[in-house]
């Protein structure tokens, strides 16, 4: 299956332990086959939010080629532009970007609460972000600027506390080893390729080079599989990449694109589901409408918006990983930074009611917002805060306490018709998201909603 235009779809098998995800113009993302983790999930699954990084050569035609914008992602210019390889390989010599720095873009992501990194290694257009021996096309050797980006990003990230993770395009639009979906010397359309003939091998051994250079030199903790719809992907090279991972280090997570059921964990793109789905998952998403740098898209979420998004992936269980795209010259879009800062000061108030959390322990909504749970306590996120004061709350358990996590202001509670209810102050502390902890003994027992 080949889709032209975003599309997201979630289907669930019977055993509940497949996810599959059809996702922009590839075929499946499949989700994870317990049996075989191995990976060091812990910091993974209480960190709930990181930064996703797409930065590549498209950063430099920002969405524009020959004077005219490029509808669609940034960085599937040279697929959605018919880009002939020569004039894009060409964009390397124009990739200077003097104003990186590594420390503080993790500063920025450490800021907004971010636990973790992922930044592209290497994208669909093949282009290599690394120091890689296994080709010439990457940032160090083809570039003005000869410097290696993943490897600053990694020391600062050990540096500040964060976990350093790197995305890896299966799909490549350079490599020899595969060939474009319609090949043309002035208008060729590369998504989906497949294999040369007689090159698959290769492309296994070229990919198995790579990842394990982003293991051993780059500590990566987590590898963003993407682009497995390329035709001739099969389940015996997800197979084989998967064990030759685990064998050069069995704790490394691998998300779930890998395909055929590998992987660790489920990867919805652009949505949240509305109430979680089982087992492992990381919605991603961007702040606007490109993953790459494009200089046209104005289109941001707002801040609220997307803390209700990290709100609700949280209160599914599961993990919120939002990109930025930053420019040619180095430089996180300052809208990107303003947001993330907003989201970051939101957390510092009201984090513990995210991080460490599980899902919600309700099978639907709730009417004023969202709910997470730890042990012994409930977390209220409440984004529409209720005209009459109270709040209804479908559960058996007594509360012991409850109060404002703002400002620790401690709250009246009833036991009603409906549940547990709770009177609030007249106005929000916070009017994007407040957060109310509940204190009661033993596992929520909710009533039927
Ligand atoms: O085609 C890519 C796209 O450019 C971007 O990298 C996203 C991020 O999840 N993944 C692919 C589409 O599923």
């Amino acid at each position: 299956m080949f889709f032209k235009r975003p599309v997201m779809l979630a289907v669930f098998s019977v055993t509940l332990a497949m996810l599959i995800t059809v996702a922009p113009r590839h075929a499946m993302a499949a989700g994870p086959v317990h049996k075989m983790h191995t990976a060091n999930m812990g910091w993974w699954k209480k960190a709930r939010f990181g930064m996703f990084i797409h930065w590549g050569l498209y950063s430099v035609p920002a969405g524009v080629w020959h004077g005219k914008r490029v509808p669609g992602y940034g960085e599937w210019i040279k697929n959605d532009g018919h880009i002939p390889n020569k004039q894009y390989n060409a964009l390397a010599k124009k990739f200077d970007p003097v104003d990186f720095n590594a420390n503080q873009w993790v500063k920025i992501a450490r800021e907004a609460g971010m636990k973790y990194m992922v930044i592209t290694s290497k994208h669909h257009e093949g282009f290599c972000m690394f120091n890689t021996k296994a080709t010439n096309f990457n940032i160090v050797k083809d570039t003005p600027w000869h410097k290696d980006p993943l490897a600053m990003l990694s020391a600062a990230c050990r540096e500040q506390g964060l976990k350093f993770c790197t995305y890896y395009s299966i799909m490549d639009w350079h490599s020899r080893d595969q060939l474009p979906a319609h090949a043309s010397a002035t208008h060729p359309t590369y998504n989906p390729t497949h294999f040369a003939p007689g090159r698959k091998a290769a492309y296994l051994r070229y990919m198995e080079r790579q990842i394990h250079e982003l293991i051993t030199q780059y500590h990566t903790h987590l590898i963003w599989f993407d682009g497995q719809w390329m035709h001739g992907w099969n389940k015996s090279c997800a197979r084989e990449l998967y064990r030759y991972i685990r064998s050069i280090d069995p704790t490394v997570i691998l998300n779930s694109r890998i395909g055929f059921g590998y992987g660790d964990y489920a990867t919805p793109e652009q949505h949240i589901p509305p109430m979680g789905i089982p087992g492992p998952w990381e919605t991603c998403m961007t702040i606007n409408t490109t993953w790459g740098y494009v200089s046209w898209n104005h289109d941001w979420k707002s801040s609220a918006t997307l803390i209700h998004h990290l709100i609700h992936c949280a209160s599914g269980g599961g993990n919120f990983l939002l990109n930025v795209g930053p420019t040619a010259k180095g430089i996180i879009p300052q809208p990107e930074v303003k947001r993330l800062l907003a989201i970051g000061k939101w957390l510092k108030v009201n984090g513990q009611a995210i991080y460490g959390s599980h899902r919600t322990p309700f099978a639907k909504k709730l009417p004023f917002g969202y709910a997470t749970a730890k042990p012994g306590k409930l977390f209220l996120e409440v984004t529409r805060w209720p005209k009459s004061r109270t709040l209804v709350v479908p559960m058996r358990n007594a509360i012991t306490k409850a109060y404002l996590l703002a400002n620790d202001l401690p709250l009246q509670t009833a036991t009603g018709l409906g549940g547990q209810l709770v009177y609030l102050p007249a106005a929000a502390p916070d009017p994007v998201a407040s957060v109310i902890v509940l204190k009661i003994a033993g596992p929520v027992q909710p009533l039927k909603q």
